[in-house]
């Protein structure tokens, strides 16, 4: 019989009461009367850490011992939501942590609820590279992830006056006890200044870098569990220092604030989290930011890299480093600068290495997102590393030239160099030139980079191309988000499907069973009543839980256009206001999502969205058949209570703009159906579930080109559409703003105008089909057999499945088990 539990790792909910009440005395100071909501998380995230370090310990023990190729996850930004639940998850001590507060009249719902997550990431991308590390973990391969520790992560939302007004995030303030700081792993990290090029004494040229800068970055780790695993992978976060803490020389001479300004200074680099909303040029700290973290990490890969005791040639035979888009690529010429200046490889050598451990993936095609950097900032900040660039871009070029002696021009647009005053350095080029292997995150996205953006490289280097469809970790997005759905599916299927998502197809033959049915509409209807309860005590907004729950939550962006869905809502207000008696299935619209602080048209949108809540919710004539909210502060935590209560998904962005989406997913896989457009992973999705199961309207990605080229007039369609009109006319004439007319002109001048996002030619495909969706939900046992179908379809879009495609086709990596 196994002996008595230790406190630190035992997993009895007798032992986790007694660590939980340790922790809460001897890390909090605390007593059970007298401690707060804070102590109590404080108290059990550490008891949650140590059973998690236990493995992590032994996870680095067998990594070391068995040497295996490693995946180091490059990416500037994280969002992995709250730990607490999903490390409780992982550890598979929910029930038993739950006795074990109950014993003590402490609720485990309460003390999850306290925590505030780590913003660390602006959307998609983020929380992508979150679900990516937790199957890493879960299928056990070798990983690092390594980013940002930002002090402020993204901001918090409010709504004022229906406004957008944005608030710092805090979530440090109370401390973070998922992390453990490393101050012995820390390395320097040198900008600015100017290159010498000497000969040594044995006739060979090398250069010193003659920094004017310098700063220190401490590592910040925090353990990424596998579900039901033993393996703890870890998430290595940077944050900047001053290398000296203070300055003497400067103090001395009586500069008190001067002396520490250096360090100030320093600490600005991992300060704050960009948003995502103006162009890049002028943006000196965050090129700063993308070379601090990336330096780090290198330098990092190359410490772990000699324990191995290999020949530094091959070092990519240790490391398969993934560039999450471009805000890493500064590692291509940082890589070159460690091994050959630093560590005294030639070049060809060097460049073999540096071509074998990276692969870029591409995750967007609109332009302002593709980076490029100013050359007199680069050169300026990175002096070394702009020559580093010419080399490669020389000898790049040069190849080309044989390839194509007679195409200049083409010559020019391959160039990592962008010629245009005041020229400037072309960060995807440099990806695409410095690594193996180039991914879209969907396959319509994959086609339409190959054939748009990166169409010269794609012309030179087909085979460097490839798709790899994104996907969502089932473990948060069902398994935490949505416990009735999940039990209904393990007493249905067995547990297996946590693991092997493809199992859910197992629910196809239980579609149209009426009892199964029922269950499942039961389980909605729970999540449905737990969402409105959350609004009604957050912002008293009363809505329905037996209403439709129309659903579109994502960042907030023209080409998403939710302005279309708002064109809808308000196309289905003027009808109700016209035929107050018509037979309208009752609907709640909701909205979520951030706007970039900079950018005016998207705060405009929330405005409106707001607006027209205002109005339609305080309408008689509606007969709560109409309902608008607008969710504040959208984050994980948040959306992990908007999937499970959706009915209906909007994913209506402009064919060919979304590269993927996975939102999309979230929604569909917690039984949700798709309204949308065939643009990124929906194209897929659709496939998946089958199109009747599916709801298609608007335009495809092709149409989209040729409407545009073909002189696209708006105005024409405006004209044309007497339902179309009425709700443009409702909104320009101000009966959103109180009569102002002027408030929601700019967006109004903008659709009949210019329309680049093309919401009037796709409109009257979008209100037939949402006929089409009310026709479908009038119907409870047709509406319920297509979200069952849904669910039963969508294991493809397990991040286990995206994972296991990178492992196998891009990184040439294995599992490597933790025994337990
Ligand atoms: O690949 C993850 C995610 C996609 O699903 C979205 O379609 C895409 O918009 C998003 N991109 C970003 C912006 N990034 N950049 N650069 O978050 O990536």
């Amino acid at each position: 019989p196994p002996g008595p539990e230790h406190t630190r790792t035992g997993l009895s909910a007798e032992t986790l009461r007694q660590a939980f009440l340790d922790n809460l005395f001897y890390i909090q100071g605390r007593f059970p009367e007298i401690a707060t909501d804070d102590d109590r998380y404080q108290a059990l995230s550490y008891t949650v850490r140590d059973r998690l370090l236990h493995r992590w310990v032994r996870t680095i023990q067998a990594y070391k011992e068995r040497d295996p190729r490693t995946v180091c996850y490059l990416s500037a930004e994280y969002l992995p939501g709250p730990h607490l639940a999903n490390n409780l998850l992982s550890l598979g001590i929910v029930d038993a942590t739950r006795e074990a507060l109950r014993g003590l009249g402490l609720d485990l719902d309460a003390i999850l609820d306290h925590e505030e997550e780590p913003g660390l990431g602006n959307g998609g991308l983020g929380r992508l590279a979150a679900c990516f590390m937790d199957s890493l973990a879960t299928l056990e391969i070798p990983a690092i992830g390594y980013g940002i520790r930002y002090e402020y992560g993204i901001f918090d939302q409010k709504i004022q006056d229906g406004w957008q007004v944005e608030t710092s995030d805090t979530w440090l303030h109370y401390g973070n006890p998922w992390e453990v700081r490393r101050p012995g792993i820390c390395y320097d990290v040198r900008i600015g200044g100017r290159t010498e090029h000497v000969t040594d004494e044995h006739g060979r040229l090398r250069v010193h870098w003659r920094h004017a800068d310098l700063f220190r970055g401490v590592a910040y780790d925090t353990p990424v569990a596998g579900y039901g695993v033993e393996t703890v992978n870890l998430l290595r976060l940077w944050r900047a220092e001053a290398a000296e803490d203070f300055d003497f020389t400067v103090f001395n001479q009586g500069d008190y604030v001067g002396a520490v300004m250096r360090k100030v200074r320093s600490e600005t680099i991992s300060k704050v989290l960009y948003p995502n909303d103006e162009a890049d040029s002028g943006k000196r700290l965050r090129l700063l930011q993308q070379y601090f973290f990336v330096s780090c990490s290198l330098q990092d890969m190359l410490r772990i890299f000699a324990t191995t005791g290999r020949p530094l040639a091959e070092f990519h035979a240790k490391f398969a480093a993934q560039l999450n888009d471009t805000h890493p690529t500064i590692a291509v010429a940082e890589l070159m600068r460690l091994l050959v200046d630093e560590h005294g490889l030639d070049w060809d050598e060097a460049w073999q290495a540096t071509r074998h451990t990276f692969a870029y993936t591409n995750h967007t095609l609109l332009p302002e997102a593709l980076e490029k950097w100013p050359l007199p900032l680069f050169a300026d900040v990175l002096p070394r590393h702009l020559e580093i660039v010419y080399e490669i871009n020389r000898r790049f070029l040069d190849d080309m030239r044989l390839r194509y002696p007679d195409d200049p021009a083409r010559i020019a647009r391959l160039s990592i160099i962008d010629e245009t005053p005041p020229k400037y350095v072309r960060m995807a080029h440099l990806a695409s030139v410095g690594g193996h292997a180039i991914n879209g995150v969907a396959a319509l996205h994959t086609r339409l980079l190959g054939t748009t953006v990166l169409k010269d490289f794609h012309d030179i280097w087909p085979d460097k191309f490839q798709n790899k469809t994104n996907g969502v970790t089932p473990r948060r997005f069902l398994m935490l988000a949505n416990p009735g759905l999940a039990d209904l599916l393990t007493e249905a299927l067995g547990d297996g499907w946590t693991r092997d998502l493809e199992r859910l197809r197992g629910l196809e033959g239980l579609a149209d069973d009426p009892a199964f049915q029922d269950r499942w509409r039961q389980a909605k209807l729970i999540r449905k009543a737990a969402l409105a309860e959350r609004l009604r005590a957050g912002q008293g907004n009363a809505i329905d839980p037996a209403s439709l729950f129309d659903i579109q939550a994502k960042r907030i962006h023209e080409y998403k256009r939710q302005h279309l869905n708002l064109l809808h809502v308000v196309t289905l207000y003027n009808r109700l206001k016209h035929a107050p008696d018509a037979d309208v299935p009752a609907r709640t619209v909701l909205f979520g999502g951030k706007a970039a602080p900079g950018y005016a048209m998207a705060k405009l949108i929330i405005k409106l969205i707001n607006a027209v809540a205002e109005v339609v919710n305080r309408d008689p004539d509606m007969r709560d058949r109409l309902k608008v909210v607008f969710v504040p502060d959208y984050n994980v935590k948040v959306a992990q209570s908007v999937y499970p209560a959706a009915d209906l998904s909007e994913q209506i962005s402009t064919a060919g703009m979304e590269a993927s989406g996975t939102g999309n997913m979230k929604f569909s896989l917690n039984g949700a159906l798709t309204i949308g457009t065939l643009d990124g992973a929906n194209v897929e999705i659709r496939e998946a579930v089958g199109p009747d199961n599916f709801f298609l309207f608007g335009l495809d990605a092709d149409e989209a080109v040729r409407t545009r080229a073909a002189g696209y007039r708006p105005y024409a369609l405006y004209e044309r559409d007497p339902e179309l009109r009425a709700a443009v006319d409702l909104i320009a004439g101000g009966h959103f703003a109180h009569g102002d007319a002027g408030l929601f002109r700019p967006l109004v001048d903008h659709l009949l105008g210019r329309d680049d996002y093309l919401l009037l030619a796709d409109y009257r495909a979008y209100v037939d089909c949402q006929d089409r969706v009310a026709d479908a939900w009038r119907d409870p046992a047709r509406w319920t057999r297509m979200a069952i179908l849904n669910v039963a379809r969508m294991g493809r879009f397990s991040s286990d499945r995206a994972i296991a495609e990178y492992c196998r086709d891009i990184w040439n990596v294995a599992p490597a088990r933790v025994d337990g």
